[in-house]
């Protein structure tokens, strides 16, 4: 096999992944084999289980085997059933059936993935509606193929509702198929560095295309880098991928930000990313969504000459060129133009270099996030422990959301001292501690802290010495001026108070959280939430524990004509000002299409704006309609109306003006040719000066012009266009017949 269909080979097989993994399983690759059916009872877990005989293992697809299925001890939210498939696998359908000979069957589920049992995701089909209608019988299966395939290793599901008159009762199965990759662990300041043997014949498309995962929110994930130190490069940044063009190694040329795409990419979870360029046109993607983008036409004859994935490693000189961070996580089958970079790495390759502590395999960090979503969420931990009331208190958490406003927190003071209330307000951190409806203290830190972003928040007193930290270095913090000691002894609410509050232990005078929170920590011992969640520690009322569920509904926004997209936990907004339109996305034009409408409105001459294609792309420009006589005009005014003397100069052989109309082309263009006449003025005039000189050949002058972009235009004063002739040509009148034009005639007097 020569090099040539090596690499045909090669991209066909990038193909194949690249539908397997984003548009599901076509034609020839039959994905749906069973994969629960052969699992032994030790694959399978619950939150609990009836009896020996209800145990999860019985849990398969039309056995009879123990009690017929699944059930567990109550039925009630809390419950789930986890599947370990041993192996991350592609998961393509879902079937559920009851118990058998039973009234126990569910009518709703969830279902959520995980590839460690850990750092759960909640699967939605593409209507973004997350529950699954289930069974009505305890005998009959109902499937859903997943209409994106899952790729996990575990799987659970989440019983949302089930037979009135029974108990949650279940068998199931999936199907799906093997799913192989290769995959590396880079720490942050490791990469792999790919350098292309040099090729006389480049190749004119260059496609790159990979998985990661990572729990940090910035750092260079690839470096493209060719002639001079110019370079293109993907970086992580605050959660979004930045597309990045750096024109030359020096410090001094800044990278330009081309594009930004995909948002909250720091979920631990797998994102796909590809892009594909050829000269100068780029097409990024992340996940489902692309983007097409216009990359400068210096880099049209660009090729690179070195890959890294990870920090950027410069070529030749050892020394990064940014002193950045690098990526910091786990990646999977890197593709570049179908070549594996990560098998050849594993193959000892000569063309790829590991740099710094490179792993083949993807080391996963526990952190359990838990989800409010509100309105009745909380969580009640216990407060201080016999060994820490001296006097002190540490609470530390991270959360991150989209609203301004909720408590974080609530606890009461020890000997009726009062409540401490932290919460966010105008997207600050707050304390406050009240006693008897006065406010004793007051402290706010931190800003716009409804980013999205993880923040850390600490609430500490020791030794009287009470402060509030909001993200550590970056952040803020805010000390109380004089003394003031605080303990927990009783509870500490998490994001809301429990309904039934009857000792009034609990009260929240403002919003209710809605977000994420991770890493609990009371008096540095952090919070297992599996054993909250397992209900061996605290109290909580509709939290979605192990998952963040995030969403970012501004990304990419829905708003159109550049409306400004801001949102809350439960919806986004548009900020249609200064747009030139309206409604919930920016759709419906403020202003009319034409003078002609406005005259029909019974509006008079005068400055307006036109929206020449309604609710289309094209924007609003200022035009002036003049509706003095029967036909209503459209006057756009370019800079250049006074006259410009143009004196002969020995050393000057050529003058040119510019014209500059106040709209872009586009607008022009499609004014143009809304209108049913369009006419545009230029004159000049002359003494001994000529313009075309001959009928044929070159003219002397000439200018630039519509209709299409730029064309060389040579016909001057009402003539027609491409005569080459002024009007005193059109109509035969010119004062020296040999000439088109009366500049040419080289007379004495003005023209
Ligand atoms: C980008 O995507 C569009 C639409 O799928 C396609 O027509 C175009 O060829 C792609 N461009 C590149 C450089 O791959
Ligand atoms: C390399 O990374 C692995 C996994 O993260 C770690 O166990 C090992 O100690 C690291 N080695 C060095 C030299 O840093
Ligand atoms: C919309 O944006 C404008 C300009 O930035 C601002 O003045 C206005 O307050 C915003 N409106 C809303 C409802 O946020
Ligand atoms: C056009 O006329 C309407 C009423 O017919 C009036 O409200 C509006 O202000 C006028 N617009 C201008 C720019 O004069
Ligand atoms: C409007 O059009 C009329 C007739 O073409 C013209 O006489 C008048 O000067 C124009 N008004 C303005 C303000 O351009
Ligand atoms: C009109 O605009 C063009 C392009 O910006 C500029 O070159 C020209 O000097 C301007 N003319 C006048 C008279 O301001
Ligand atoms: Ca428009």
């Amino acid at each position: 096999m020569d090099f040539g269909t090596k690499r045909v080979a090669g991209i066909i097989a990038q193909v194949a992944l690249l539908l397997c993994s984003s548009s599901g399983t076509h034609g020839a690759d039959v994905c749906d084999s069973s994969l629960v059916s052969n699992l032994p009872p030790s694959s399978f877990r619950s939150s609990s289980q009836l009896s020996s005989s209800h145990a999860p293992g019985f849990a398969k697809l039309n056995r009879r085997d123990g009690a017929g299925g699944w059930s567990p001890l109550s039925s009630d939210g809390y419950q789930w059933l986890e599947v370990d498939l041993g192996e991350r696998t592609t998961i393509s359908a879902v079937a559920t059936q009851g118990r058998y000979g039973s009234s126990d069957w569910l009518t709703s589920y969830l279902l959520v993935f995980s590839d460690t049992g850990n750092n759960w995701k909640q699967y939605r089909q593409e209507d973004s509606i997350g529950s699954f209608p289930g069974n009505s019988n305890a005998d009959s299966v109902v499937q859903y193929k997943l209409q994106q395939p899952a790729v996990a290793r575990f799987l659970r599901l989440l019983p949302l509702a089930w037979n009135p008159s029974g108990r949650i009762g279940l068998r199931l199965e999936t199907y799906g198929c093997p799913y192989t990759s290769d995959v590396v662990g880079l720490d942050g300041s490791s990469s792999l560095v790919f350098r292309l043997t040099p090729d006389p014949r480049p190749t004119s498309r260059e496609v790159v295309s990979l998985k990661f995962k990572t729990l940090r929110n910035s750092g260079t994930l690839l470096h493209a880098e060719g002639e001079r130190g110019r370079g293109l490069s993907l970086e992580l940044e605050r959660g979004k991928l930045q597309l990045l063009l750096r024109q030359g190694r020096t410090s001094s040329s800044e990278p330009r930000r081309l594009s930004s795409l995909g948002s909250l990419l720091d979920d631990r979870h797998w994102h796909h990313l590809a892009v594909e360029r050829r000269s100068s046109h780029l097409n990024l993607t992340v996940d489902k969504h692309t983007e097409r983008i216009q990359i400068p036409a210096e880099f049209s004859h660009w090729h690179i000459q070195q890959l890294s994935v990870g920090a950027v490693q410069s070529l030749g000189s050892q020394k990064p060129v940014v002193s950045q961070r690098g990526f910091h996580g786990c990646l999977e089958n890197v593709l570049f133009n179908g070549l594996n970079l990560i098998d050849l790495a594993k193959h000892k390759d000569h063309q790829v270099t590991l740099m710094g502590n490179v792993t083949f395999s993807c080391a996963e960090s526990v952190s359990v996030a838990v989800t409010f979503p509100g309105p009745q969420s909380f969580l009640q931990l216990p407060g201080a422990t016999a060994s820490s009331s001296s006097g002190s208190v540490s609470v530390g958490f991270q959360f991150r959301t989209w609203n301004k406003a909720g408590l974080l927190l609530t606890f009461d003071l020890p000997q009726g001292g009062g409540v401490a209330w932290l919460y966010l307000s105008e997207a600050r951190v707050r304390l406050q501690v009240h006693k008897a409806g006065r406010a004793l203290l007051e402290l706010g830190a931190g800003s716009a802290l409804n980013d999205g972003q993880w923040h850390s928040v600490g609430l500490n007193s020791r030794r009287g010495r009470l402060s509030i930290i909001v993200d550590k270095e970056e952040g803020g913090s805010a000390h109380a001026a004089h003394s003031f000691p605080v303990t927990v002894e009783s509870h500490l609410f998490f994001g809301g108070c429990p309904p039934e509050n009857d000792r009034q232990e609990c009260r929240n005078p403002f919003n209710i959280f809605q977000g994420c929170m991770r890493l609990l920590t009371l008096d540095d011992q952090i919070v297992d939430l599996i054993m909250v969640q397992t209900r061996q520690l605290g109290i909580y009322s509709n939290l979605q524990i192990d998952m963040c569920g995030i969403i970012d509904r501004c990304s990419p926004s829905r708003c159109e004509h550049g409306g400004r997209c801001s949102q809350s936990w439960t919806a986004f907004h548009c900020n249609c000002s200064d747009s030139g339109y309206s409604g919930a996305i920016c759709h419906s034009p403020l202003y009319e299409q034409s003078c002609e409408a406005y005259k029909h409105n019974g509006n008079t001459s005068g400055h307006f704006y036109i929206d020449v294609d309604g609710s289309g792309p094209i924007k609003p420009q200022l035009v002036y309609c003049n509706m003095t006589e029967e036909n209503t005009w459209m006057v756009i005014q370019h800079n250049n109306s006074e006259l410009t003397r143009v004196r002969p100069s020995p050393e000057v052989n050529q003058h040119s003006v510019h014209f500059d109309y106040s709209t872009e082309e586009e607008q022009l263009l499609a004014a143009i040719s809304q209108s049913e006449y369009c006419e545009q003025e230029l004159s000049y005039h002359c003494r001994k000066s000529r313009l075309l000189n001959t009928p044929e050949g070159s003219p002397f002058s000439w200018w630039l012009g519509g209709p299409a972009p730029g064309r060389v235009q040579s016909y001057w004063g009402g003539a027609q266009p491409g005569s080459q002739q002024c009007v005193c040509g059109l109509q035969g009148d010119c004062v020296d017949p040999q000439h088109y034009c009366n500049c040419d005639a080289d007379r004495a007097e003005w023209y």
